[in-house]
């Protein structure tokens, strides 16, 4: 898959004196990765613009990338920039508070590698099959004016949403990108232990009593989770505590998708969907409303624990019988 260079950055800064750059609501390590990455190329390369990155609050391991600390939290400022940036969003609502810079800003782009991604800006550079937004993001730039604090961003980007160059979302270009972002001097081992796979003595507990209380459905080839918001008290964790917890889940053998669902008011859930080879779960989640990839995928639904997971089962199950037909 080939990533074409559709966004002309030179051009698109010309006469530019404010650029603002925004993520996604719950920011992941792409998010992050892809806001800081190209944050750092435009300051580098074009010092006379001023831009501003607007995120959610990161998780605190991501502040060993240089200019976590300059991303801006507060939306409340009233500002028009000459051109916004919209990256790793799938649609508007994703954006959050930052949607207003989008909605007044004089030009906007948007770089994504969501497929249900319908292109809301002036300029669209959307590719479903990219591992992450931070690998289109480093094709767009041009290779000798990267640095490495654009490179440590990046290469943290990639690595989380391929889950360490392990979904299937990796390509060959992916490694690629990964190996020319390495030879800015990366510090890869770091970036991966410390952002993606340490947790804290919380996090893993939390981890534990899901797994404990985990339930294998239609013959083991489902294995669902659900954590309720009086377990979330007691362990003292936040939802993005929980982030990671499907992942485990699906490394389940023999499992083809995995469910997790944590409460977020009552008769309220939100539901993180992953699949092994079988099941598009992005399918499912934009039939309840959510959206993703055809691996994870999400949503938010009403109802009790069992509501919630007899309904997505049933389109689960719909997918695997289809596929032993042969259909
Ligand atoms: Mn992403």
């Amino acid at each position: 898959m080939k990533i074409e260079r559709t966004v002309n950055l030179d051009k698109e800064l010309k006469n530019v004196k404010t650029v603002g750059i925004a993520g996604h609501i719950r920011p992941d390590g792409d998010a992050v990765g892809s806001c800081v990455g190209l944050y750092w190329y435009l300051r580098q390369n074009y010092p006379e613009i001023q831009v501003t990155v607007y995120l959610e609050k990161i998780p605190e391991s991501y502040h060993m990338i240089a200019g976590t600390d300059e991303i801006c939290h507060d939306y409340s400022e009233e500002k028009v920039y000459d051109l916004f940036f919209s990256l790793d969003c799938a649609d508007e609502k994703r954006l959050g508070d930052g949607v207003k810079y989008l909605n007044t800003a004089k030009r906007t782009i948007c770089i994504d590698h969501h497929i249900s991604n319908a292109g809301f800006a002036d300029l669209n550079c959307i590719y479903p099959d990219a591992s992450s937004t931070s690998e289109i993001v480093f094709n767009l730039l041009d290779e000798d004016k990267i640095t490495f604090e654009s490179a440590e961003a990046l290469y943290m980007g990639i690595v989380h949403d391929t889950g360490v160059f392990r979904h299937s979302c990796t390509s060959p270009e992916t490694m690629e990108a990964a190996a020319k972002l390495m030879r800015f001097g990366v510090r890869c081992s770091k970036i991966i232990s410390d952002t993606y796979y340490d947790k804290t003595y919380y996090q893993n507990q939390i981890l534990g009593r899901a797994l404990l209380e985990s339930v294998l459905l239609l013959d083991g080839k489902i294995i669902f989770s659900a954590v309720r918001q009086r377990e979330m008290e007691f362990y003292g964790v936040k939802p993005s505590d929980l982030d990671g917890i499907v992942q485990v889940l699906m490394g389940t053998a023999g499992v083809e998708a995995a469910i997790f669902l944590y409460e977020t008011a009552p008769q309220e859930f939100k539901v993180s969907l992953r699949s092994r080879e079988t099941v598009d779960v992005a399918k499912i989640a934009s039939y309840f409303g959510g959206g993703g990839h055809v691996r994870a995928a999400g949503c938010t639904m009403q109802g009790s624990v069992y509501d919630v997971v007899n309904n997505i089962t049933y389109h689960m199950e719909e997918q695997i019988c289809q596929e032993k037909n042969g259909d």
